[in-house]
């Protein structure tokens, strides 16, 4: 028994139309939105870390420019998804405030460290790809400033997708030593990949009404059922061994049967006890309060040009 503006309001999406900003819309809905497009557009600068940790150490002046080139375009996704976001009536400063006090939360896979080259490799191959597997049913999101969002980042994405395969690619035709890199960084990666899903179904709280509201197009073991078969093969491709042995091909439901990941690490990692949990909060809130000087000049400066124009 919903109101009349509500019945309406899913109506309209039910008929698959995009709802715009300043249109109604029932609070459970925008707070929903605000909490999801946060959530991405931290995980876009957190996510900036662990790569950007291996800038200075890439192996050859290509690697490096294709690699700077990929971070820069984690911060320009993070700052669309923050424009999208504040479309919603939440400013940039409340949101930074949420992230830097540990109230909102960003993507788990970015509190693992990068040990080795090989995982620029991995986080291109895999966390890139659970991230266009996630990110491609979002271009067709009811909310249209998100969907719209999610075009350009998708195509980043893919290419940042082909730039981690092509690194692995690479190194395991390299030395033994180079090969196993390579499949040590896919033994730590690929549960911490699996988890980027979020819980299983069952456990997830949000997955229904987000899917009635179409902010989900898919649930959380779809998407990851969908990531799994895509990368298996792709795996024995490169000659690695995907760390499940409960991996398994099922003719019968034409994917893989596989384990699950260890759910209880999971939620440790998304309540803040993860391995570099603290480390990645402290440079963020390190890069705020370093700017400050910054914020101070241009706030400055904007009450000068304004005090000019009213003189
Ligand atoms: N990490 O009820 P559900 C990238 C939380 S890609 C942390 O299932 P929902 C690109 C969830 O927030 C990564 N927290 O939640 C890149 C909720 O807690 P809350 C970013 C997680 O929202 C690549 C609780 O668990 N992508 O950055 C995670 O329906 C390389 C219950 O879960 C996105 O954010 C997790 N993995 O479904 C950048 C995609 N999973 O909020 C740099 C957009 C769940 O109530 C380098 N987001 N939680 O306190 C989504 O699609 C959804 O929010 C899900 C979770 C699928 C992540």
């Amino acid at each position: 028994d919903m109101e009349p503006q509500e019945r309406a309001f899913q109506e309209r999406i039910d008929a698959g139309q995009k709802i715009e900003p300043k249109e109604w819309m029932p609070e459970g809905y925008r707070k929903t939105l605000v909490r999801q497009i946060s959530q991405h557009a931290h995980s876009e600068i957190v996510g900036q870390l662990p790569e950007g940790n291996w800038i200075t150490r890439a192996p050859t002046l290509e690697r490096k420019a294709i690699l700077l080139a990929k971070v820069q375009d984690e911060a320009g996704h993070g700052l669309y998804l923050y424009c999208a976001a504040e479309t919603l009536g939440i400013s940039r400063d409340e949101m930074y405030e949420q992230l830097h006090c540990g109230k909102a939360k960003y993507s788990s896979i970015f509190n693992y460290p990068t040990l080795s080259w090989a995982d620029i490799g991995a986080i291109g191959w895999l966390v890139d790809g659970a991230a266009i597997m996630n990110q491609v049913p979002l271009q067709r999101c009811s909310y249209g400033p998100y969907a719209r969002a999610m075009v350009r980042i998708c195509k980043e994405e893919s290419f940042h997708q082909r730039q981690g395969f092509d690194v692995l690619a690479k190194m395991v035709k390299g030395t033994p030593a180079q090969k196993a890199m390579v499949q040590d960084a896919l033994d730590r990666w690929w549960w911490p990949s699996l988890m980027m899903f979020g819980p299983s179904d069952d456990a997830s709280v949000h997955s229904a009404q987000s899917m009635a509201w179409k902010i989900k197009q898919n649930s959380n073991d779809e998407l990851r059922q969908k990531f799994v078969d895509q990368t298996v093969p792709q795996a024995d491709y490169l000659g690695l061994t995907v760390p499940d042995p409960e991996l398994k091909w099922n003719e019968a439901k034409g994917g893989y049967d596989f384990g699950q990941p260890d759910w209880k690490e999971f939620f440790e990692v998304i309540a803040g006890n993860g391995p570099c949990n603290a480390e990645r909060l402290g440079a963020r809130r390190k890069a705020w309060d370093d700017g400050a000087w910054f914020r101070e000049g241009l706030a400055a400066h904007a009450t000068k040009a304004e005090q000019r124009r009213t003189a």
